[in-house]
Formats: structure tokens, sequence, C-alpha cells
């Protein structure tokens, strides 16, 4: 395995890890000074969660055959020094696989029935009810017991063709899947559905994720591929081959689901050991791979630099026995570069951009208050030494003024209280639009929109139901979201004003992505709906999976906007009543100071003495926040100088 592909995901694993460290830093902090919600140490909580589970995920789809498995042996596993997964002619593997590392459970295989296909749960659903699978445990210390458990991926069963059907596997009219029948009656379908493996490999490890698919059958057959892994995978390997060519198969898989969803795709051609030939010269084998590289980009529409040709079976051999000539004839290296320079830093740059949004605006609001107390702090300091020398009365008149100052002020809280309670109904309102129910309406419209007519017409008819009422459902967050932000950014003038508060503005609800996402949703399921395949077919039990597909992709994706609410909801009032609250303090503060002084002229020198001992806190807290801060916005630095080097 390249170095540097090991060491970008190391990199990675590390500046997560760093990340983790700034965010725990701030609870920490946080606990030391209680006055900030208790909301936000759950937040955070949620934020180190999310992180610690964050993956790289890279999918490879393409046709059965055509090397996908024996890649990701070469890629991954070759230090496992033997085929980890299933790679033989006919010993292929059957279902999605997924490959990661979960440290809070022990090494398994965990296998999904096929029969799973009768009940109307996504796989994403399933997978949070372990009963429904069927778990193995992984002994690491076997390769023999290793290789046998992970054989299972192979497994198929003969089924008659009606229950075939009734699986939504099988179609009589349906010309690419006659090469599923077995003797008489029977069709060999897979005996699982989907799996997944967790493997403590150090490049799971450091959080890269796999997700294999067997070919075009079970693309279609499983929506959820379609709608969901394969468009959030954050980059595409598509396989061609060239023992095959390029099949109206491989064009069917690239037009519906690859060149449609995928955010970064690389085409790899393999097997060029297929023409090596020891009689031709080496250079004109290499024209002729070039030749089939530009042809297969022209034929993709893809950059030329994003067809790599190489052959997975010679890199797997290469580096299970050490041969470095045959790696660099293999093709491999150009590959993992790809992964290493662009995939893994581009993941990186995504996640520290939410972190960053998230918790750098409340560690952000943290410092501000706090320099903000710390230079009330100097200012109450030298009102102090203004007083020193001075007679009675002198004070007395300070004494009158703080006390005009702190009523002044309670007025001004007082209506603003009125306004933060319009600003919580609001907020309120906004929720509700988000609420299970309305989102279980939304989707019972859609659904009743396609009155049980399972067919293509009703599914694009209810989708269009679900977009609109989705777009119904944002408009009225965005009014609710506007308001609250008219009414803080009124307040924040009112004190601004009134009472010298630094000016800022609440920060912008964002919440398209989500809208984009719904729509990309029906983009997904319009090119369904309009495949000659399905409308002449009219499978109505995919056209069913499809649909449940959709919902669960749709919930999820309002459960994100909900959560994404809420929090705007928390910090767009938050940095106020901070300021509010710590001026509240300082006026009574100063009050104080100058009643004590007022009192007893003697004691001068002792508040002095307390407010230095309290600025020094104070600047000590600003410096481990800025140390958050810094922690939390440094870029990925060794991956960005090992990418100058390019070792
Ligand atoms: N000659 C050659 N055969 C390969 C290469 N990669 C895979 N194969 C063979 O192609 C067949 C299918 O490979 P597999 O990884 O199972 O394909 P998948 O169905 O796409 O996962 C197996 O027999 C492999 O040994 C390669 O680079 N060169
Ligand atoms: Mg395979």
């Amino acid at each position: 395995m390249s170095t540097t592909l090991v060491q970008q995901v190391q990199d990675y694993q590390q500046w997560r890890d760093s990340l983790i460290d700034a965010i725990s830093s701030y609870q920490a902090w946080l606990d030391d000074h209680s006055e900030f919600e208790v909301q936000q140490s759950l937040k955070i909580f949620d934020l180190v969660e999310s992180l610690k589970q964050d993956h790289v995920t890279l999918a490879f789809v393409a046709e059965f055959s055509r090397g996908k498995s024996e890649l990701i042996n070469a890629l991954f596993f070759a230090d496992f020094k033997q085929r980890l997964l299933p790679s033989d002619a006919g010993r292929t593997t059957m279902c999605p696989t997924e490959l990661f590392y979960d440290a809070r459970e022990a090494p398994y295989i965990r296998l999904l029935p096929i029969e799973t296909r009768y009940r109307d749960e996504t796989i994403s659903q399933l997978k949070r009810k372990p009963i429904e699978w069927v778990t193995a445990k992984l002994n690491l210390d076997s390769a023999d017991e290793m290789v046998e458990a992970l054989q299972n991926l192979t497994q198929t069963k003969l089924v008659s063709k009606v229950e075939a059907r009734t699986l939504g596997l099988w179609d009589d009219q349906d010309p690419t899947l006659q090469d599923m029948v077995r003797e008489g009656d029977k069709v060999e379908i897979p005996a699982w559905r989907h799996a997944l493996i967790n493997y403590p490999h150090p490049l799971l490890k450091s959080g890269l994720a796999i997700l294999d698919t067997p070919g075009l059958n079970a693309l279609g057959a499983e929506p959820e591929l379609t709608l969901s892994m394969i468009p959030n995978a954050h980059a595409v390997m598509f396989l061609l081959a060239l023992d095959t060519g390029v099949t109206k198969s491989d064009l069917e898989i690239w037009q519906k689901h690859v060149k449609p969803q995928a955010k970064h795709t690389l085409a790899v051609l393999n097997k060029i050991d297929v023409l090596w030939d020891e009689l031709k010269p080496w250079e004109k084998i290499q024209e002729s791979v070039q030749r089939q590289q530009q042809a297969t980009a022209q034929l993709l529409g893809l950059p030329v630099g994003n067809v790599l040709a190489l052959s997975a079976q010679k890199a797997l051999v290469a580096k299970i026995k050490g041969d470095p000539a045959l790696l660099a004839k293999s093709g491999i290296e150009r590959l993992e570069q790809i992964l290493a320079h662009d995939i893994i830093p581009q993941r990186r740059e995504i996640l520290r951009n939410s972190v960053t949004q998230e918790i750098g605006a409340l560690v952000l609001s943290a410092y501000n208050s706090v320099r903000t107390q710390l230079s009330a702090t100097r200012r109450e300091q030298n009102e102090l030494l203004s007083l020193s020398g001075k007679n009675k009365e002198v004070i007395h008149k300070m004494l009158t003024m703080l006390d005009q100052d702190r009523n002044t002020y309670d007025q001004t809280v007082k209506s603003f209280n009125v306004t933060r309670g319009v600003i919580t109904q609001q907020g309120r309102m906004l929720i509700n639009n988000l609420s299970i129910d309305r989102l279980d309406e939304i989707l019972e419209k859609a659904h009743g929109s396609i009155k049980d007519s399972w067919t293509t017409a009703g599914l694009s008819r209810g989708m269009q139901q679900l977009i609109r009422q989705t777009a119904h459902q944002y408009k009225h967050i965005h009014k609710h979201a506007k308001q609250v932000k008219g009414l803080v950014d009124a307040a924040y003038i009112r004190f601004h004003v009134k009472h010298g508060f630094e000016r800022r503005h609440a920060p912008e609800l964002s919440i398209d992505q989500y809208m984009e996402s719904i729509r990309a949703l029906a983009q997904r399921s319009e090119a369904f709906c309009r495949d000659p395949v399905n409308i002449m077919t009219e499978k109505h039990f995919l056209i069913r999976k499809f649909f449940l597909s959709v919902a669960g992709e749709a919930r999820i994706i309002f459960e994100r906007t909900r959560v994404d609410c809420e929090a705007w909801l928390r910090n767009v009032l938050a940095p106020l009543i901070t300021q509010i609250n710590d001026h509240k303090a300082q006026i009574e503060r100063r009050l104080e100071n100058v009643k004590k002084i007022h009192d007893n002229i003697d004691s001068l020198q002792e508040r002095l003495n307390e407010l230095e001992s309290l600025q020094a806190a104070l600047t000590k807290q600003l410096r481990v926040l800025e140390g958050i801060l810094t922690k939390l916005q440094r870029p990925p630095e060794p991956a960005l100088a090992q990418q100058k080097t390019g070792t």
C-alpha cells in the first residue's frame, strides 16, 4: 500500500482527534463556567459522537466480474497476504457489502437475509435492528477462518420463479435476468441482501469506509443504493474490464447509477494485464492502453485524468510478494495517489467547515463575552482609581448615577423579555413545521396521490406532491426564521445604542441544502420513472420499494433540517443573552464597589486588588478559548505539505 495513502488517512484521523480534543477542551471550559447552557453541552456531545463516527466512504460500483472486490483487496487488504474479499471466477460477492471499523463492537460479519425484502423497512432502518441480521464473530488470528467467514458473501439459493417474483427479484419479461435461470422452474438468487463487516484494519480504523456492490441486478433491485448509499459516498470508483470491453450493461450502470449521483467519480479500466504480451514491445502495449483510456474518457464524458488503467490482480500479487517492479507495472499507484491527495483532503475540508461552523460560533461567542468582561473590568479599575482622594459627596453622586443606570438597564431588559417571548413563540412555530407528525402528513399525502396505483405514473405524481409540500413547509420555516432574525437584530441595535453593547448580527439560518437534497431525490425518482424498463414492465413491487426508500431518505433529510434549526435557534439568542447577563452582573458589581467605598474609603485598595485578580482569571480564560479557536481553525498542514513534495 502506498505510504501516502496510509499517511493521508492517518493524518485525517489525527486531525479528527485534535478536533475532538479542541471540542472537549471547550466542554471542560464550559463545565468550569457553568453560566452557559446545559443544552450546549448536549449539542457538543452529539458533535463529538458524530465526529468519532465520521467516515470517508468509497463506493465501488460496476457490473459483476469487473474486479471490484479484487481492487478493494489490492488497495486495502494486501497486508493480509490473502484475498480477503472473495474474488474468483464464479465465486463473487453477491450482495452489497460495507466494510468499516466500529470500536464499540468486536470484529464481525453481519448478513441480512434476502427474505427481509418482503418487509417495508429500508436497510438503514434494519441496521438499527441487529436481531434481523445473522452475525458471526471474526477470528482475526486465523486467516483461514476469516476467508471462510467471508465466503458467505458469495452464497446464493435456488428458489421458484414465483418466490423470486414476490421478492421483487424476478420478472418474466426482463431479458437481462435470464442468466439467473437454473434447472426447471428454479432461479438462483443471492442468499443475503446486505452485509456489514466490522474489521480493525488500520485504514478502516482511521475512518475509511468501503461499499462494494455486486452488479446491475442488485443495483436495480435495491433502490436505497441508488437513492442514498451511492450519492452519499464521497467518491465512486466505476470499473470497466479489458477482457469484456464496454458492454451494454456497463453503460447502463454508468448512466443510471453513477453519472447522475456521484460527487467524485473515477473510472478504472481494469485487467490491463490481459494485454501484456512478452512478444510485444512494452511501448506498444502502453500505447494501446492509452488509446483505450482516451476512448473510455470520451465515451463516459470524463476528463482523461479521471480514467485510470490498472491491473488489480497484478497489484495484489505484487504487494503480497513484495515485487516493486510488478507493482509499478500494475498501475495501482496512480489511483492511490488520487485517493490520498484529492479525495481524503476534500472530505476533511467539508468536515472542517461544518464543525467550525457549529462549534466555532459557540466558542467565538464565549470568547467575545470574556473579552467584553475583561474590558469592563479595566473601565471599572479606572473608575475606582478616579475616586481615590475624592470626598464623600463626589462618591455619593457617582452612586446615584450608577443607580440610575441600573434602572434604565432593567427597563430595557424588561422590554426585551417581551421580545424574547415572541422569539420563543416564533421558534416553536418554526420547529412545528418539522415535527414527525407533519412529515407523516406530507408522506401520507404523497402516498395518497399514488392511490395504490404502484406505477411509474403514480410514483411520479407522488414525488411531485412530496416536493410541493416540502417546498411549502420550508417557505414557512424561512418566514419564521426571518422574523426571529429581525427581532434579534433589532434588540442588538437597541442594546448597542442605549447601553454600548458591541454591535452584532444574528446568524442566517441556512437550510437550503436540505431542500436541494429533496429536489435531488425527486430527480432520481423522475429518472427512475422515465426508465423504459420500469415503464414497460411496471414492477409494482419495485416501485413500492422505491417509494418507501424515498420516504426513508426524506425522513433523514427532515431530521437533519430539524437538528440544524434547533441549533440555530439556540445560537441565535445565546450571545445576546450572555451579553445581557454579563452587563447586568457588571452594573451590580460597580454599584457594590462604589457603595463599599462610600461607606469606607479605606476599602478602595482592597477593591482594586480584587479587580486585579478577576482580570488575571479572565485573561487566563481568554488564552484557553484562543487556543481552542486556533485548533478548530487550523488547516490540515501535514497533508498540504505532502501534496507539494508528492512523495
Ligand atoms: N486478469 C485479471 N483478472 C482479474 C483482475 N481483477 C480481477 N480479475 C478476475 O476477475 C474476476 C472477477 O473479479 P471480482 O473482483 O470478483 O469482480 P467483481 O464482481 O467486480 O467484484 C475474478 O476471477 C478475478 O480473479 C485483473 O486485474 N486481471
Ligand atoms: Mg465482488
